[in-house]
């Protein structure tokens, strides 16, 4: 399988995140890219790419313009904030909940940090809007390659995107590299799409772009949000609204549930996402479904990601993955490609 690298996700390097009172070390670190791409290599998966070269037109086809504009001069507007945030990362501090204004943009930078942002564990770094633009460009690539004919591409990037919604940051994510892949491939003529989101944590973001469309389904399995993140969205009983209805699917787990139970799961998801009938399938692949996560609660184990992968050939789709979350850090990689590999012997 072809695999899209982004080499320059490491321009991405959170140090803390804050979490319950204190700021800890990031989980989201650059390893976590580097042990998949040695996965490949030692595995001999298939080749390795760069991004090509897009425009800002394909990303703004999900983001918002003011939005994509924050992100992209944040870092400089930090730092002129005060010369030695050069050496600290950025987090937001403010935000407006219910009854507060969104439509005005504030001149100061963080009261406008807190407007395009929903979490205090998400910092941004000097190389942030490089890396996740770069990502961005690895989800349209293997996009563009599957619409050539392979019939998967896997878009290997960090920041994760699945979080980020269509004018907010949060969960470690910036841009939705997965909603940017299906929306380029709607975009190319694929009259359906199918967003397949197998990480961890509900994808908010992803489900919230897509939530009023019925040209791009968007199924979920996750921790239940009533204990697990991001909490405020990912329940079953949202399936979609206005011309959407009926085109979002999630799937939510009890903390705890163990690889019987999630393939179980994935069993319904696929077979909603085969009465859809898709022309193509985007995969968000996280790998924190794992036992061994640090900040997850699934137990599957190594070898199940090799059924996981199985499981989405025989779907029978032309396939993007794009790697989101999956924080053990020296397993991510063998589980990741566990899924790839299933998917290309499945598929012979
Ligand atoms: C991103 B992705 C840990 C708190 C967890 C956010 C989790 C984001 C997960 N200290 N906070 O879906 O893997
Ligand atoms: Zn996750």
């Amino acid at each position: 399988m072809l695999t899209i690298y982004n080499d320059r996700h490491a321009l991405h390097h959170g140090k803390l995140e804050m979490f319950r009172g204190e700021l800890v070390p990031c989980f989201e670190v650059p390893a976590r890219a580097d042990y998949v791409l040695q996965e490949l290599q030692q595995r001999r998966l298939g080749p390795i790419e760069e991004p090509s070269a897009f425009d800002d037109a394909a990303i703004a086809r999900v983001h918002a313009q003011r939005y994509l504009d924050f992100l992209s001069g944040a870092w400089d507007e930090w730092v002129a904030l005060d010369p030695a945030n050069a050496t600290r990362d950025a987090l937001p501090s403010y935000w407006p909940i219910r009854t507060f204004r969104s439509d005005v943009l504030p001149a100061s930078f963080p009261a406008r940090m807190g407007l395009f942002s929903y979490d205090a564990g998400t910092p941004l770094t000097s190389g942030t809007w490089t890396a996740a633009r770069a990502g961005a460009c690895c989800a349209l690539t293997a996009a563009a390659r599957v619409l050539q004919g392979d019939r998967a591409a896997f878009a290997l990037t960090r920041p994760p995107g699945h979080h980020a919604g269509v004018d907010f940051f949060g969960g470690y994510c910036f841009l939705n590299n997965a909603a940017i892949a299906a929306q380029s491939l709607r975009d190319a003529g694929v009259e359906r799409v199918a967003v397949l989101d197998i990480d961890y944590h509900h994808g908010n973001g992803t489900q919230a772009i897509f939530y009023e469309r019925a040209d791009v389904q968007f199924t979920s399995l996750h921790g239940d949000p009533h204990t697990e993140y991001p909490y405020y969205l990912g329940y079953a009983d949202e399936r979609g609204a206005g011309e959407g209805l009926g085109f979002n699917h999630n799937l939510p787990l009890a903390r705890g549930s163990g690889f019987a139970q999630w393939r179980e799961a994935l069993a319904t998801a696929l077979r909603g996402i085969a009465a859809f009938k898709p022309g193509a399938l985007v995969v968000s692949l996280g790998l924190d479904t794992f036992a061994g996560d640090p900040i997850a609660g699934f137990t599957l184990a190594t070898a199940d990601y090799l059924r996981v992968g199985e499981d989405l050939s025989r779907a029978g789709l032309p396939t993007v993955f794009v790697f989101e979350g999956g924080y053990a850090v020296a397993e991510v990689g063998a589980n990741a490609v566990n899924v790839l590999e299933g998917f290309m012997q499945q598929s012979g």
